[in-house]
């Protein structure tokens, strides 16, 4: 690789800000068709419940009303009509999950008909005029309740709930280890379900041309290539090429726009029955019931441990909930993505892990910032709390003493993964001198003695993101391929394109991949525009999720531009009259070795390709480069958080005083944009530990509906981050970068929960499950007191 060192690595501002501060950015909603109408959907308010009628009569006769339609309709259309999903494992159960109801409604808010009319109020009002006659039927929203006998089914084919019976690792061996343990700890806890709130809601715009047969899709999507490929095979029939599939502005993901929904297909299959535009643009409510919830487990686990204070075994049983349907991704997330995370940072001879994965009556549950990681991390982070609390050492040494040390590595864990790099005791080091570990604890002893509970938490997390490569994730289940795309393409005036298969909805892709490309071919950063997002102008591509973009998208760019370069120097040396061995190329310039002043520019030499009158002989006109680029493995990045919270013990308010991270997530390419991932993964991840948490009354009705009752953190609630990091390249990419976008989220909840646990020892308390809301701290401390 071509190492001029101009952009790649500096903290230059975003360049897609100024549009979207300035509210110039465009979102779905803000776009308008000529002729176009809008879709309003009914949604069921039973959790479980028979579909006796559906009489849309009044609702059609309303004024303004285009037309109305209900799941018999789909049925009656033709189409499959069906939402896919994209994950298999063995004798996994997939019940059919119809775009629009069929018979029987699974979760409150499952959509049940569509109207649509000439504006959006007209059809939200015409929703009032459809009389449905439901059957109540009996529901269960929590994953452990569903698998006990006599639980109600939500599907015919899995009677007791079971979507998929899974394990990994070896259970002998880690029964054996158990058997011998000085210590074990265990742990019953529930990982909260979690709402995603993207700022933009879904939308969908969908515009079905009858003249060419041709559905244009403009929607809310993190992949426009993975949502065109199930729209045609699943969900439509439409061929594949006749569906395009834009993702404008999209207003944050967080996961939640991976998944292929009923609604996009609902509206597109609308668009082709009127043969107009149809707009759809999810209300807040709406997007409470249906975007795709994320964690929800139920486990119990056990931590073995000798009598030298080193972990022997990890043993963990997670009743994963899934919800109603399964979601694109579902079967993934408490699986490869949780199972064969457990080892941690740390050298764990013997792991095992069952994972139950159970339908409930609830919105489905599927990836969700961090998306398995994150349940994995905190379990092997509250064990690896509790475990160091029983052998009464400190908690940062009871890790340093287990950590797979650095000429370990690539590390083959016992659960399937193989780390490839990492420097664990280094970034724990780090922020230990950051936070000032031994001055805080003298702190926190000396405020106990005045009555204030101060907690310090660790968090040394381990993640596998850089989702890919496509055989490994093809073989544990994936109807997807996990490569990724690049076109470099160099104008004739030396200005560049580059189209990338990877599609942001805010994580800043257009400034990394500018600075990419731009460092590699020796451009001004300016010069270089990144197109992503259009399957009509994009080549083939799997979208950004798994914190994949810049590890395998911008190793795509990386290996676009080299090709560029490359083929750049024969038309150099053909014009230079020089052996192609003796250009060199440097800072966007081709030179003669040792003959500096005989030299042409890239723009020099994309002029000539265009022009192609003077080329030497066997070369294509032209001066661009295609990459499909599948990498030898995932990348894992890690780090050491740690927070610091005081606990108000009379009204069980927990503060969070400090927050401390060091995160290597390999070579940088923009320090301010991994900043301010890291910046939103936390505040995420905080979230989770203290405020965020669905809750689902008895009988699966969802009484956090809104934003009065799911409560995300507040600026106000959360202390300036102290960051920094170490670095540790990624030993198989081109640029050594290893994926930054979940990192904060995934490390940040068990560093909370952990401070509060220690800052409640004195009382004996060993757990809470998050969120820790004032009303659960104070009530545990009252228990803890015989107050009870
Ligand atoms: N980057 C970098 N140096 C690195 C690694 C990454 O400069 N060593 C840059 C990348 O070039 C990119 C950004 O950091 O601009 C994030 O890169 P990466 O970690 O590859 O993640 P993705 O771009 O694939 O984004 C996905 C990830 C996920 S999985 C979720 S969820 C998430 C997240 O990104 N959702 C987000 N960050 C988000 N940020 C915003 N604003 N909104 C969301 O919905």
């Amino acid at each position: 690789m071509t190492t001029t060192t101009r952009i790649l690595g500096k903290a230059i501002r975003r360049r897609e800000d100024p549009a979207l501060v300035t509210g110039r950015g465009k979102y779905t909603d803000d776009l308008r068709l000529p002729n176009m109408v809008y879709a309003a959907i009914l949604r069921s308010p039973y959790a479980h419940a028979r579909i006796k009628s559906i009489d849309t009569s009044k609702a059609k006769a309303l004024d303004g009303v285009v037309a109305v339609f209900t799941g018999e309709d789909v049925a009656a259309s033709g189409i499959p009509g069906v939402v896919p999903v994209g994950w298999l494992l063995p004798n996994l159960k997939t019940p059919a999950h119809p775009i629009l109801a069929q018979g029987k409604v699974r979760h409150v808010g499952e959509a049940v008909a569509v109207v649509i009319a000439n504006d959006r109020y007209t059809a939200h009002d015409a929703l009032e005029l459809i009389e449905v006659e439901y059957e109540p039927l009996p529901a269960v929203a929590d994953p452990y309740k569903a698998v006990q006998p006599g639980a109600p089914a939500v599907h015919d084919e899995a009677p007791d709930n079971v979507a998929f019976d899974w394990e990994i690792g070896d259970k002998a061996a880690t029964d054996a280890a158990f058997a011998q343990a000085a210590h074990v700890v265990s742990l019953d806890l529930r990982n909260n379900r979690l709402a995603p709130n993207a700022m933009e809601t879904r939308g969908a715009l969908a515009d079905f041309d009858p003249a060419n047969e041709k559905l244009t899709l403009y929607m809310t999507s993190q992949n426009p290539h993975i949502h065109r490929l199930l729209m045609s095979l699943a969900s439509l029939g439409l061929p594949e090429h006749k569906i395009r599939v834009i993702a404008p502005e999209v207003g944050g993901g967080f996961g939640s726009k991976i998944h292929h929904y009923p609604e996009e297909a609902i509206i597109s299959w609308a668009s082709m029955q009127l043969g107009r535009p149809v707009k759809w643009q999810a209300t807040r409510s709406e997007a409470f019931m249906t975007d795709a919830h994320g964690r929800d487990h139920v486990t119990h686990a056990e931590l073995a441990i000798d009598a030298d204070g080193k972990v022997i075994g990890l043993r963990v049983e997670t009743y994963a909930n899934l919800g109603a349907y399964l979601s694109t991704f579902a079967p993934a997330v408490p699986t490869y993505l949780y199972g064969t995370l457990l080892s941690g940072e740390y050298e764990i001879p013997n792991i095992y892990a069952h994972v139950v994965g159970v339908f409930t009556h609830t919105t489905p549950v599927d990836a969700y910032r961090g998306a398995g990681r994150p349940e994995a991390t905190f379990v092997v982070e509250r064990l690896m709390a509790l475990g160091a609390r029983k052998i009464g050492m400190d908690p940062a040494e009871f890790r340093r003493r287990n950590f797979i040390p650095p000429d370990k590595f690539p590390y083959q864990t016992p659960v399937a993964l193989q780390y490839d790099s990492g420097n664990y005791e280094g970034a724990l080091k780090k922020a230990l001198e950051l936070v000032d570990y031994e001055n805080l604890r003298a702190e926190q002893a000396k405020a106990r003695e005045q009555g204030r509970y101060i907690g310090i938490g660790f968090s040394c997390y381990i993640e596998a993101c850089g989702l890919a490569p496509s055989a490994v994730v093809g073989s544990l289940g994936a109807q997807a391929g996990q490569w990724e795309s690049a076109v470099v393409r160099v104008h004739p005036t030396g200005k560049v394109t580059v189209y990338s298969g990877s599609s942001a909805h805010g994580q800043g892709h257009k400034t990394t991949f500018a600075q990419i490309a731009a460092e590699i071919l020796g451009v001004n950063y300016e010069d270089v525009e990144i197109v992503e997002g259009d399957t009509d102008t994009v080549q083939y591509g799997w979208g950004t999720y798994g914190s994949r973009s810049a590890a395998v998208g911008g190793s795509a760019i990386a290996v676009s531009a080299q090709k560029v370069v490359e083929k750049g120097k024969k038309i150099a040396a053909h014009l230079l009259e020089a052996a192609e061995d003796d250009i060199e190329f440097d800072a966007g310039a081709y030179f003669v070795k040792g003959a500096p002043d005989k030299s042409v520019t890239i723009q020099d030499v994309a002029l000539q390709a265009y022009l192609a009158h003077n080329l030497p002989p066997g070369i294509e006109p032209a001066l661009e480069a295609t990459t499909f680029y599948d990498p030898a493995n995932f990348v894992y990045p890690f780090g050491t958080h740690i927070a610091v919270v005081e606990v108000d013990t009379d009204t069980g308010q927990v503060k969070l005083l400090r927050y401390v991270a060091v995160d290597d997530v390999g070579n940088v390419i923009n320090p301010m944009i991994v900043e301010g991932q890291i910046h939103g993964g936390i505040a995420q991840g905080v979230g989770q530990a203290l405020f965020e948490g669905v809750v689902y009354d008895e009988n699966a009705n969802l009484l956090t509906g809104s934003l009065m009752d799911y409560a995300l953190p507040k600026a106000s609630q959360l202390p300036s981050y102290e960051l920094d990091r170490t670095v540790t390249p990624c030993p198989h990419n081109p640029l050594g970068v290893k994926g930054v976008g979940e990192a904060g989220t995934i490390a940040s909840t068990a560093a909370v929960v952990n401070a509060v646990m220690d800052a409640l020892a004195p009382f004996g308390i060993e757990h809470i499950d998050p969120p820790l809301t004032a009303e659960k701290v104070w009530r545990a401390i009252q228990a803890a007191q015989g107050n009870g």
